[in-house]
């Protein structure tokens, strides 16, 4: 049941990180399959044009419904397996749970728009025969859906089994299970000094509950300083006696 990842694209060197580090290694042991197709091969005419002015008016350009609509005919399998993701800065917010989802799903298509995005009734006649979803990877407007793509294949990629090598770390990070909503504490290694600075005692002191709490509130304080909105989206549930004091 490996995942077949599909990336539609004018620009198809951009994706070629996908195939380096983890990503790579996931490929070559055969737990994920990446094809990258070109979307200019799918344009009709002699000057593969993939792009039109915009009904009513405005700048830019918009992605045309017929050559996209030809690409998809190719690459998505149809079926409830598949997710056809169409990365927009007008999406849904891509975060770790949308990540968890698709790392369960047998073909993950991406849909690259560049210049003002694509036509929209090809993803609302791709909703016909698989699930779509529009996903912004934050609140800043990219050139085309390309970059957002590195993202959200690294974010998914990582999830998959076998893929990390410790599978733990996967969920003991910022926004993985084990911290629920509180960004990931400091880490530090050797050497003890370094340009003045110590290791925080309590790291030394092999005194494991203490080591935990210390975390634990590491992760609260510096959640509070950086990220106010996750505290205030805290499941009371998941706090402790112990928390209040931070
Ligand atoms: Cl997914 N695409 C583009 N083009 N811009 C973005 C984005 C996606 N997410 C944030 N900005």
């Amino acid at each position: 049941a490996r995942l077949q990842l599909d990336v539609v694209t004018i620009f198809p060197e951009y994706l070629s990180p996908l195939r380096e580090s983890l990503l790579g290694r996931a490929i070559a042991d055969g737990l994920i399959d990446l094809s990258v197709h070109d979307l200019r091969a799918y344009a009709p005419d002699r000057h593969r044009t993939v792009d039109d002015t915009p009904y009513g008016g405005g700048a830019g350009m918009v992605m045309k419904a017929d050559v996209w609509g030809r690409a998809l005919d190719d690459v998505v399998r149809p079926g409830p397996g598949t997710t056809l993701v169409v990365p927009t800065p007008a999406g849904r917010p891509f975060n770790q749970s949308v990540a968890a989802e698709l790392a369960t799903r047998r073909q993950i298509v991406f849909a690259c728009g560049r210049y003002e995005g694509i036509d929209q009734r090809v993803a609302d006649h791709a909703a016909t025969t698989v699930e779509v979803l529009e996903l912004s990877i934050g609140d800043y407007v990219l050139a085309g859906g390309e970059a957002a793509v590195l993202v959200m294949v690294e974010a998914i990629a990582r999830l998959i089994p076998g893929v990390l090598g410790n599978p733990l770390s996967a969920v003991t990070d910022s926004f993985g299970d084990a911290s629920v909503g509180l960004l990931e504490y400091p880490s530090y290694t050797r050497p003890l000094s370094y340009q003045g600075l110590e290791v925080p005692p309590v790291l030394l002191s092999g005194h494991h509950a203490a080591i935990a709490r210390w975390r634990r509130d590491e992760s609260l304080r510096r959640t509070a300083r950086r990220r106010p909105d996750l505290i205030a989206a805290l499941d009371p549930a998941t706090l402790d006696r112990a928390d209040s004091s931070i």
